[in-house]
């Protein structure tokens, strides 16, 4: 009896080998669990449904196989991909969750997020965000040509990347009061994110009482996993092939 959770996979087709440890782990430790929670980033980056990069089929495949195997999977998305969209989910056997979410976990209450709602000091990544939510220019982006979306998402990464280069990693990890505004407002007092690639479980005390934020770690390593059973939660590792 165990619920699995992964993000921050990044899949590219520069990356094999971690596509291939993804495909394992869908193959060989995935079927059995109650449920499979993918919290964003599952891509580099997402341009469109309509993207015809083989890499996409085959990812599909994958976690189609283990959803006929009676595995429910579920998709939060993450910064990078927030543009996958329901056809993709429907090939994939993926049901989509809205950021953030609340799950029944073995008897508890849990909150998932992506959680970059959670870097609030990223002020402007902040403003990125709100104007990357905006539904019109979704819906613009969705129907400029493919080579064209491409270019842009290049150029967003470079931006993002040289920006990165610059921060304080305080502003890029989430901040704590933000963690507990949204625990309180979910009645929730375990929240399971990603994002900040920094794997770990943090135990502290909400309100009186035991709080626990658990954040996956990425794939480019090593692969992460956060495994959940009525017995308690733990993250492991996974090797690349
Ligand atoms: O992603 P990462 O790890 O580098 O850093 C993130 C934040 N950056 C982002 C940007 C993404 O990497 C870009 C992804 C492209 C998705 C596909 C394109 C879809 C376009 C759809 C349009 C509707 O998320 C980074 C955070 C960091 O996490 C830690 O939390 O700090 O935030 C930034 O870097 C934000 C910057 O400060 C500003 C963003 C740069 C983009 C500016 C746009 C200019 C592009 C020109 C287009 C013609
Ligand atoms: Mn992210």
């Amino acid at each position: 009896m165990s619920t699995l959770f992964i993000s921050d996979i990044h899949l590219s087709n520069a990356r094999p080998d971690m596509t291939a440890a993804l495909v394992h782990f869908l193959e060989q430790d995935a079927p059995g669990a109650d449920a499979l929670y993918v919290l964003g980033d599952l891509f580099e980056f997402w341009i469109g449904d309509d993207d015809p990069n083989p890499l996409h089929g085959q990812v599909a495949d994958a976690f189609l196989a283990l959803s006929q195997q009676g595995v429910p999977i579920y998709f939060i998305h993450g910064n990078r991909d927030f543009l996958l969209g329901r056809q993709f989910a429907r090939r994939a056997g993926m049901t989509l969750l809205g950021d953030p979410c609340i799950i029944e976990l073995y008897g508890e209450r849990v909150l998932l997020s992506h959680g970059d709602l959670l870097c609030t000091q990223d002020v402007d990544y902040q403003k990125f965000r709100r104007i990357t939510q905006l539904k019109w220019l979704r819906w613009l982006f969705l129907r400029l040509p493919l080579g064209r979306r491409q270019r842009i998402a290049c150029k967003m990464r470079g931006k993002s990347q040289m920006e990165n280069a610059s921060k304080q990693q305080f502003i890029m990890d989430v901040t704590p009061a933000a963690v507990d505004e949204l625990l309180r407002a979910h009645d929730c007092h375990t929240l399971i994110h990603g994002h900040t690639h920094r794997p770990a479980i943090h135990d502290f005390k909400l309100d009186g009482k035991g709080a626990r934020r658990i954040v996956l770690g990425d794939w480019f390593e090593q692969g992460s996993v956060l495994i959940c059973s009525p017995a308690g939660q733990r993250l492991e590792t996974r090797t690349l092939s």
